[in-house]
């Protein structure tokens, strides 16, 4: 098993602390963490290894006062790619974003200034998305003469909606504040994003990991079944997380009338 104290990172740094959560750093401030092809590796690297790591949580958060600004633009027209050199680029933005938004660990990004282009590409293949005031959204691809190539066509279609993806695109209309969390770029506006998405990151880390794998896992694959293939794996994965023995300390909680209710208060 991959320890995460061996691996070798520069543009993102990372820190599990004793509850198993794990701070995950963009570290690329000066270049406003745009992710260039050396970041996109760390990616993968980090997030195939921390599911395995017993991670139970991770916020992801950044340096600098932009979350991150997308595509290194600068390294994309230095190496003058060909058509198959940035297909496959975007290929291992695809496995890193992949492997976070299939990996079964909560991952909860706190977001600040730009979150635009790739970095909403990124953002989106976390689990929960908590923005401040200085957060906004855009989608300048088109102004860049541009597509979006780490799924944006599925994730921020999925959160959006198709109709306002296509506006973000044509027109670079800029998502920020109520407005942002009205649309589903967002779920939660604070104050501090980092402070909130640590709390949401330590309550997800309060439940079972078997339950937390389907949550962060099976509703994304089920996504992209058929309704009655869906329900099928439900079913089974149902089957597995409702029999597990932390479920059972847990009923027996709430029978014997010393577990929290869900109330609102
Ligand atoms: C960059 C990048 C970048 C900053 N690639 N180097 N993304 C965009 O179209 C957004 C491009 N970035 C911006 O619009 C602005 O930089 C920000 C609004 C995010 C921040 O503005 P600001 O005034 O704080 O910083 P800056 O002066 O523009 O940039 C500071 C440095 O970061 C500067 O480098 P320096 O060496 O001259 O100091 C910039 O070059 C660098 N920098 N953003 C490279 N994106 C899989 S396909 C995905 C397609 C896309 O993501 S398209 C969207 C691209």
């Amino acid at each position: 098993m991959t320890r995460i104290e061996d691996l070798t990172l520069h543009n993102l740094a990372v820190a599990v602390d004793a509850d198993g959560i794990a701070t995950v750093t963009l570290n690329r401030a000066a270049k406003r963490n745009a992710l260039d092809a050396a970041t996109v590796e760390e990616l993968v690297t980090l997030f195939s290894a921390l599911p395995r790591a017993a991670v139970r949580a991770v916020v992801l958060r950044a340096e600098g006062t932009h979350f991150c600004a997308g595509l290194d633009l600068v390294e994309h027209l230095k190496e003058d790619r060909t058509a198959a050199e940035f297909m496959h680029l975007c290929l291992r933005w695809h496995e890193a974003f992949n492997k976070m938004e299939y990996s079964g660990v909560p991952i909860v990004a706190a977001l600040k200034g730009a979150v635009v282009g790739g970095g909403l590409e990124l953002a989106s293949a976390a689990h929960i998305r908590v923005a401040d005031q200085s957060t906004y959204f855009a989608l300048p691809e088109g102004q860049r003469g541009l597509f979006t190539g780490g799924g944006a066509t599925i994730r921020v279609a999925d959160l959006v909606g198709k109709a306002r993806m296509i506006d973000m695109m044509l027109t670079g209309r800029i998502y920020r504040g109520e407005e942002a969390v009205a649309v589903g770029l967002c779920q939660y506006l604070v104050e501090d994003s980092e402070a909130k998405a640590m709390e949401l990151a330590r309550a997800a880390a309060r439940n079972p990991p078997l339950s937390n794998f389907a949550i962060c896992s099976a509703i994304s694959h089920m996504q992209n079944m058929s309704a009655l293939d869906a329900a099928y794996a439900e079913a089974v994965v149902a089957g597995i997380v409702n029999t597990q023995a932390d479920a059972r300390g847990r009923l027996n909680a709430f029978a014997n009338k010393t577990a929290a209710r869900v109330r609102p208060d």
